[in-house]
C-alpha cells in the first residue's frame, strides 16, 4: 500500500525544475580544439532560415588531447553532420549540445540546422523585429543559430553566404566587408561577406531585410576611407544625423585619445526596435536599439542625444577593447566592459564638459551599482560563479568596473596610463585575454605597482571610509579607516589601496587649499596635510577619485562653505548632496526633532539660494547642483548598519523638502526659469537652461501644484522641442488637474505611430508623482499600443513603476505584486528582459519589516513558478538566499 501510495506520488508530481549548474571560474580550461576558419551558408526566411555551417577544426595543441568535439546547441537539431564531407553518425547529443568524435587532427565538421526566427521571442539569435531579421549573439546567442563551440576563446574567420527574397530582404548585411552579390532564380539573391579579423562568435552578426542608409566616409589617422551607413527603415532616416556624427567625432577620439585607428572599409549600425538591450559591438556590424540611434529635437530630449552619442561611442570604442582583444571567459567581461564604459566616460567628457558628465556618472554609479554591492546580488567586477551569464551584464562589472580602472589612471597619471593601455592593446591583439593581463599590461606600462590593488576584481561590496580629524600644529591630520562590508559568500576581506584626492580649505578666510592624491592601503592611515587658516575643511574624494562612501560628520557651516566655495566642481555637489542626506535621512529615520527637521530643510534651501544666485555658474552645472538625492540613493544612506530604510518616509520626506525648497526660494525660482525661457533652443547655453526649468517646475509643483500646472501648460504648448515637452508633462502627470489629461491626450496624438515617443509617454505615467500610479499603470497595460514581446515597451511601462519608489513600495504591496507579476508573464517570453525585473524585488532585507515580508514573499511566489528560465531562477534564489 505503502509502495503503491509512492509511486502514486511521485508519478503525479510536476517535475522538480532541475537546478541550472554553476559555472565556476576556476574552473576554466582551455577548448580542445581551434576553429581557424568557419563557412555559413544562409537560406534566410522569417517563417524559416537553414543553416549550414562548415568548421575546420584542429585539435589544440596547449590543450589536453580529448576526441571529442563538444558543440554547443541550444534548442537546435541538427538535419546532418557531416565529417570531411561524408555524413557521419559519430555523435550524440548531451542535453542541448552535439558532441562528435573526430579520429584525426585536423578536419571539417559540416552541421546544417533550421530555425524559425518568428518564433523567437527571446531576441536571443536570429529572430525577427518589424518584418526583418537580424541576430544577438552575445553571450551564447549564437548557440541558437548552429552547433558551434560557443565560448569567447576560440576566435574565427567567418565566410557567410546569405540567400533570401530580394522584396522581403533587399539588403543583406553581415560583418566585415562585402565580397560579391548577385541575383538567383525566383526573385532571390545573395550577398557574400568575409570578416578578415578572427572573432569569437558572440561577435557574429548579420542582418537581412528593407533598410536605407545615412552614410558619411571618414577618413583614418593613416589616410585610409571608411565607409559608415547608418541602417534605418526609410521613413526614419531623417533622424540619424546625430548618430552618423557621433560615430565620426568617437573615431576621430579614439585616434587622438588612445591612438586606436578603425580596421575595416566599412562600419555599419543598424536600428532595430525590438531589441534586449542599449546595442551590440559585432565586429562592422554594430546592431543597435533605434533608442540609441534615432534623434531628432522634435522626438528625443538632450539627454535622450547625450544617450545616443554615449552609446555609439561605446559600441565603436569596443572595436579595440572587446573585438579585436577579447575575454578570455565570460568571468572576464569587465576586462572589455569597464575598459569601454571608462573609455566612453571620457569621451563624453571631452564633448561635453568634464564636471557635469562626472557628476552624472556617479549619480548613475550610486543609483544602480551601490544597492546592488550591497545586497543579495553583490558580486565582484570579475564574478566567481554564474548560473546563467547575462545575470552579469551589471553596474557592478560595468560602472564599478570602469570606476576600478579609472583609479588606476588616476594613480598613474594620464600619460603612464596611455603607456599602459599602448602595451595592453599591443601585448594582447587577436587575443582572448584576462582582467589580470589587463592589469599586468598597466602594472608594466605605466610602472605601477598594483599588487595589492588587484582585491578590487577579487572583492564585492562598496568601502566605507570614516574620516575623523585633528589640527596638530600647522597641519591638519586626516585620519581614515576603511570598513569593508559583508557580501555573499565573502565575510572576510584585505584593506585595498583607496587613492583620494584631497585639499584643505579654510572656511573662515575662504582660502583653498592645495590638491594632493593621497592613498588609503591599511585599514587605518594618517595623513597629515597644511593648513591654510584655523577653520579648516577637508575636501575629500575631489572628483570622485574612488567608488566608495564617506562617512563623516560636518557642520552645517562647512558644508555650506564647500557647496558654494570649494573649487573641484565635484565636491560642490557632493557637499550639496551630504546637506540634503543629512537632513532627509534624519527625517525619515525619525531621528531629528521638529526643529531639527526645519533647521535641516533651511540649510538647503539657503545652499539652493546661493546655487540659483552664483553667476560663476553655468546653468548646466547648476542643475546639478540643484537636484535632490534621488529616492535610491536615499534608501542606501538610511540602510547602514541595523537600520533599514522606510522608502514612505523617505519619500515624504524629500517632498517636504521639494516643497520647502519651492516655497522658500519662490521669487528666486521664478525669476530663473523665467531667464532660462528666454534662452533659444540651438543657443549653446541652451542644454542648461533646459535642465534648470525642469528642475524650477518639479519644486514649484511640490510648493504651488496650480502656478507649476499653469507654467508647465504653457511650456508643454509653446515647446519647440522635446525637451521642454517632456519636463513639462512629466510634472504635469504628477498632478490632479485638468491640464494632465488634456497634454498627455495631444501628447499621444501627436506621436501615436512614433515607438520611442510613445515609450516615453507610457514612461511618464508610470514614473509620475500621481497617487493613482498603479491604477493608471494597470489601464495602460491594456492599452492597444502595450505589449509584452518589445523590450523597450515593456521597461517604458515597468521599469518605470520599479524606478518610482511611491507607487512601487506603495505599503499594501501592490506595486511589488505588479512587478511580480510582470517576472511571472514574461519569463517564458523574454527571459533576460524578465530577470532584469528582479532585482528590485531583492531589496528587502534592507526595508523596514512590513514592506520586506511582502517583497520576500512575492519573490517566493515567482520562485514558486514552474519551469523557470536560468534567468529569472537564479536571480530569485539569489535574492532569497543571500
Ligand atoms: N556587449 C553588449 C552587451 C551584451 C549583453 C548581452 N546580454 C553591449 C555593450 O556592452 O556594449
Ligand atoms: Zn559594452
Amino acid at each position: 500500500m505503502d509502495i503503491a501510495h509512492d509511486s502514486i506520488t511521485v508519478a503525479d508530481a510536476p517535475p522538480t525544475p532541475a537546478e541550472p549548474p554553476l559555472i565556476r571560474r576556476e574552473d576554466y580550461t582551455p577548448f580542445a580544439w581551434i576553429v581557424p576558419e568557419t563557412r555559413l551558408h544562409f537560406d534566410l526566411g522569417i517563417k524559416r532560415t537553414t543553416v549550414t555551417a562548415t568548421l575546420t577544426v584542429r585539435r589544440n595543441a596547449k590543450a589536453a588531447a580529448v576526441q571529442v568535439l563538444r558543440l554547443n546547441g541550444d534548442g537546435l537539431t541538427a538535419k546532418s553532420v557531416m565529417v570531411d564531407g561524408t555524413v557521419s553518425d559519430d555523435w550524440v547529443m548531451e542535453g542541448p549540445d552535439l558532441l562528435l568524435t573526430l579520429q584525426g587532427e585536423d578536419h571539417q565538421v559540416t552541421i546544417t540546422t533550421e530555425i524559425a526566427p518568428d518564433q523567437n521571442t527571446t531576441l536571443m539569435g536570429l529572430y525577427a523585429s518589424n518584418g526583418m531579421l537580424c541576430t544577438q549573439c552575445e553571450a551564447e546567442g549564437f548557440r541558437r543559430i548552429t552547433f558551434f563551440p560557443d565560448r569567447p576563446d576560440v576566435l574565427s574567420t567567418y565566410r557567410v553566404r546569405m540567400e533570401g527574397e530580394r522584396s522581403a530582404f533587399p539588403i543583406l548585411l553581415c560583418n566585415g566587408n562585402k565580397e560579391a552579390t548577385g541575383e538567383l532564380e525566383g526573385g532571390r539573391h545573395f550577398a557574400e561577406w568575409f570578416d578578415p579579423w578572427p572573432k569569437p562568435s558572440y561577435l557574429f552578426a548579420l542582418v537581412a531585410g528593407d533598410l536605407a542608409a545615412k552614410s558619411g566616409p571618414f577618413t583614418t589617422m593613416s589616410g585610409r576611407e571608411v565607409e559608415c551607413n547608418i541602417w534605418v527603415r526609410a521613413e526614419d532616416l531623417d533622424r540619424t544625423d546625430h548618430a552618423l556624427e557621433s560615430l565620426h567625432r568617437s573615431m576621430k577620439w579614439d585616434e587622438d585619445v588612445f591612438g586606436r585607428e578603425y580596421d575595416l572599409d566599412l562600419y555599419n549600425i543598424v536600428a532595430v526596435s525590438d531589441f534586449n538591450m542599449g546595442a551590440m559591438e559585432n565586429k562592422g556590424l554594430n546592431v543597435f536599439n533605434t533608442k540609441f540611434v534615432l534623434a531628432d529635437s522634435d522626438t528625443a530630449t538632450d539627454a535622450d542625444f547625450d544617450g545616443v552619442e554615449g552609446v555609439i561611442a561605446h559600441e565603436y570604442f569596443h572595436n579595440w577593447s572587446g573585438n579585436r582583444i577579447t575575454c578570455r571567459d565570460w568571468f572576464q567581461l569587465s576586462l572589455k566592459e569597464g575598459f569601454t564604459v571608462l573609455r566612453d566616460q571620457l569621451f563624453s567628457q571631452d564633448m561635453r564638459g568634464e564636471a557635469v558628465k562626472r557628476i552624472e556618472d556617479v549619480r548613475i554609479l550610486r543609483a544602480a551599482q551601490f544597492p546592488e554591492d550591497a545586497g543579495p546580488l553583490a558580486h565582484p567586477i570579475r564574478p566567481d560563479s554564474y548560473r546563467e551569464i547575462s545575470n552579469f551584464y551589471t553596474a557592478t562589472v560595468y560602472n564599478k568596473g570602469a570606476e576600478v580602472i579609472r583609479m588606476m589612471r588616476s594613480m598613474a597619471g594620464v600619460q603612464a596610463f596611455r603607456k599602459g593601455t599602448d602595451l595592453y592593446f599591443d601585448r594582447h591583439d587577436g587575443e582572448a585575454a584576462t582582467c589580470e593581463d589587463f592589469v599586468k599590461a598597466i602594472e608594466d606600462g605605466a610602472g605601477l605597482d598594483l599588487e595589492q590593488f588587484r582585491l578590487w576584481y577579487s572583492q564585492a561590496g562598496t568601502p566605507r571610509i570614516e574620516v575623523s580629524e585633528r589640527v596638530d600644529g600647522e597641519e591638519l591630520v586626516l585620519s581614515l579607516k576603511q570598513v569593508l562590508p559583508a557580501t555573499p559568500g565573502q565575510t572576510e576581506k584585505s584593506a585595498m589601496p583607496i587613492p583620494l584626492r584631497v585639499a584643505v580649505h579654510d572656511c573662515e578666510s575662504g582660502a583653498l587649499g592645495a590638491e594632493q592624491t593621497i592613498v588609503l592601503t591599511e585599514e587605518h592611515g594618517e595623513f597629515r596635510l597644511p593648513l591654510v587658516g584655523s577653520r579648516p575643511v577637508v575636501s575629500i574624494n575631489r572628483g570622485y577619485t574612488a567608488p566608495v562612501v564617506i562617512e563623516r560628520l560636518l557642520d552645517r557651516d562647512a558644508l555650506l562653505f564647500l557647496a558654494a566655495k570649494d573649487d573641484d566642481s565635484f565636491a560642490r555637489y557632493e557637499a550639496m548632496q551630504e546637506l540634503a542626506v543629512g537632513a532627509l535621512v534624519a527625517e525619515a529615520s525619525g531621528e531629528a526633532d521638529a526643529a531639527q527637521i526645519l533647521a535641516g530643510r533651511e540649510a538647503v534651501v539657503e545652499a539652493m539660494q546661493a546655487v540659483i544666485a552664483d553667476a560663476s555658474l553655468d546653468d548646466s552645472m547648476r542643475s546639478e547642483l540643484m537636484m535632490l538625492p534621488s529616492g535610491s540613493y536615499l534608501f542606501e544612506a538610511m540602510a547602514t548598519g541595523e537600520r533599514k530604510a522606510d522608502p514612505g518616509a523617505i519619500h515624504d520626506a524629500r517632498e517636504a523638502m521639494k516643497k520647502a525648497i519651492g516655497a522658500g526660494q519662490s521669487s528666486e525660482l521664478h525669476a530663473a526659469y523665467e531667464r532660462c525661457a528666454k534662452v533659444a533652443f540651438d543657443d549653446p547655453a541652451g542644454v542648461g537652461a533646459r535642465k534648470v526649468k525642469t528642475l524650477v517646475l518639479g519644486y514649484l509643483a511640490a510648493s504651488d501644484p496650480d502656478k507649476a500646472a499653469e507654467l508647465a501648460s504653457h511650456q508643454f504648448d509653446s515647446a519647440d522641442n522635446m525637451t521642454d515637452r517632456q519636463g513639462a508633462l512629466m510634472v504635469l502627470s504628477g498632478l490632479e488637474h485638468p491640464a494632465r489629461e488634456e497634454r498627455l491626450a495631444s501628447f499621444y496624438q501627436r506621436y501615436s505611430g512614433n515607438d520611442l515617443v510613445i515609450d516615453k509617454w507610457f514612461t511618464f505615467q508610470a514614473l509620475s508623482l500621481h497617487p493613482n500610479v498603479l491604477a493608471h499603470v494597470e489601464a495602460l497595460a491594456g492599452h492597444p499600443d502595450f505589449t509584452m514581446t518589445n523590450p523597450n515597451r515593456v521597461r517604458s511601462l515597468y521599469m518605470a513603476l520599479a524606478g518610482n519608489p511611491a507607487a512601487f513600495h506603495e505599503a499594501n504591496g501592490a506595486g511589488y505584486r505588479m512587478i511580480a507579476d510582470v517576472i511571472i508573464a514574461l519569463d517564458p517570453i523574454n527571459p533576460q528582459t524578465a530577470a532584469r525585473f528582479v532585482p528590485a524585488l531583492g531589496r528587502w532585507r534592507r526595508i523596514e519589516p512590513g514592506r520586506a515580508a511582502l517583497m520576500k514573499a512575492e519573490l517566493e511566489r515567482v520562485a514558486a513558478q514552474d519551469n523557470l528560465s536560468r534567468d529569472t531562477f537564479e536571480q530569485v534564489n539569489r535574492s532569497l538566499d543571500g
